[in-house]
C-alpha cells in the first residue's frame, strides 16, 4: 500500500525552496488521492538551538502556510512531530541500530556541524536516524524531498535493511525518495552556489512565504547575476549558477521546463528576465501569503488541527511501534 511521508523544519520562515522544492509535491500527491502524512519536525528543528517562543510561533506559521498552499487537513494528516511520541521513541531504537561511521559520511552533518563538530548537539549527529525512524514509524513507501535530503533517505533504507537482517524479519519496508520537477535544489539569490535556505544569516538570500510582494520583487531585483543575456539553450547555462538557478526558479514557478523558458527569454537581459519572474513569483506566492496571514489570526484552530493530526497519526504508528518493541524482545505488559 502506497503510504507518503515527509516533513519540514519549523525552524524559520518556510523559503521558495521548500515550497518548490517539497511542500508543492506535498499537495500534489494529497491530490492524486494517496494516504499522505505531513509532518512539521519540531523534534529536528531542536538539532540546533531554537528560541522557545520563536519555535512555537514558526510551528504556527509553518502549519498555516501548508494549508495556505493546499494541504486540506481533512485529507492529509498534518501535525507536529513532538505531539506523537513514537517518533522519538522508534528514534531510539534506530539509534542501537544505525552506526556512526554512517552518521560520519552524512553531507548534511559535515556542513552543519562544519569544524566544529565538537561543539555540536548530539542530536545534530543522530538528526538522520530519527528522519529514519519518522519514515519507518508509518511504514511510508515514499518521501518526497528536494535534492538535499536525498541521502538521509537512502540511509533510511539501510537502517530499515539492518533491522530485517538483524532480527531476521521483514518488517520495514524500503522507503523511496521522490524527487522531481524543475526546482529540486533551489539556490541562494545571493550565491548560486549555496542552496536557499531558511536559517541562511542573509535574509535577501531567500524568498520566505511570509514575504510581501514589494519584498519579492526587490529581493528577485536585487539578485545576484552576471552581465550576459540569457542563453538560448540550456548548454550556455553551464558555469552560470546564478543565471540557471533563475531560470529553474521561472520554470518551476510556471509549469515549464527550462528549456521553453530559454525558448521564450533566451537572448534577453535580466532586466527584462528579472521583472518577469518577480510579477510570476508574486502572482504564485501572494494568495499562499494572504491566506497564511488570514489563518494566523486563530491560533487556536492551527493548534486543534495539528492537535486532531496527531492523533490520527498516533493511530498508524503505536501499532508499528509496539510490534518493533516486541521484535527487539522488549517486554510490554501494559
Ligand atoms: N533550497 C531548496 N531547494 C529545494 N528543496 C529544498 N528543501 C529545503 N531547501 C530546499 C526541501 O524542503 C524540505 C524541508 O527541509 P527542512 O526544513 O527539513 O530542512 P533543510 O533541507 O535543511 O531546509 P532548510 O530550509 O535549509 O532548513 P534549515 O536552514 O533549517 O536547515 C526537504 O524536503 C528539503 O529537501
Amino acid at each position: 500500500k502506497r503510504r507518503i511521508f515527509s516533513g519540514i523544519q519549523p525552524s524559520g520562515n518556510l523559503t521558495l525552496g521548500n515550497y518548490l522544492g517539497a511542500l508543492r509535491r506535498f499537495v500534489e500527491k494529497q491530490d492524486e488521492g494517496i494516504e499522505t502524512i505531513y509532518c512539521l519536525v519540531d523534534l529536528h528543528a531542536i538539532t540546533v538551538w531554537q528560541d522557545p517562543d520563536a519555535l512555537r510561533h514558526q510551528t504556527r506559521e509553518a502549519a498555516a502556510g501548508f494549508i495556505a498552499a493546499g494541504i486540506d487537513p481533512e485529507r492529509s494528516i498534518l501535525f507536529n512531530q513532538s505531539q506523537v511520541g513514537g517518533h522519538a521513541e522508534l528514534a531510539w531504537l534506530m539509534n542501537c541500530v544505525a552506526r556512526m561511521g554512517w552518521m560520519n559520511r552524512m553531507t548534511q552533518w559535515k556542513d552543519k556541524a562544519g569544524k566544529n563538530a565538537e561543539k555540536a548537539s548530539l542530536g545534530l549527529f543522530a538528526y538522520p536516524s530519527l528522519m529514519a525512524a519518522d519514515i519507518l514509524l508509518y511504514h511510508a513507501t515514499e518521501v518526497p524531498v528536494g535534492e538535499d535530503q536525498k541521502q538521509h533517505v537512502e540511509l533510511t533504507r539501510d537502517i530499515a535493511a539492518k533491522f530485517n537482517h538483524d532480527y531476521k524479519v521483514d518488517f520495514f519496508p524500503q522507503p523511496d525518495s521522490v524527487i522531481e520537477g524543475a526546482a529540486t535544489r533551489v539556490m541562494s539569490l545571493r550565491d548560486g552556489t549555496k542552496k536557499m535556505s531558511k536559517s541562511d544569516p542573509s535574509d535577501a538570500s531567500r524568498i520566505n512565504l511570509t514575504d510581501s510582494p514589494d519584498a519579492i520583487a526587490k529581493k528577485i531585483r536585487k539578485a545576484v547575476t552576471d552581465p550576459e543575456p540569457l542563453p538560448e539553450t540550456l548548454e550556455g547555462l553551464e558555469g552560470r549558477a546564478e543565471a540557471r538557478n533563475l531560470v529553474n526558479i521561472y520554470a518551476a514557478l510556471a509549469g515549464k521546463t527550462p528549456a521553453e523558458v530559454l525558448g521564450e527569454y533566451g537572448g534577453e537581459g535580466f532586466g527584462k528576465f528579472k521583472p518577469a519572474l518577480a510579477d510570476l513569483a508574486v502572482s504564485v506566492m501572494e494568495p499562499i501569503n494572504a491566506e497564511m496571514n488570514r489563518l494566523m489570526q486563530d491560533p487556536a484552530e492551527i493548534d486543534r488541527i495539528l492537535g486532531r493530526g496527531a492523533e490520527q497519526a498516533d493511530a498508524i504508528a503505536r501499532p508499528i511501534l509496539e510490534k518493533t518493541y516486541e521484535i527487539m524482545g522488549m517486554v510490554r505488559s501494559r
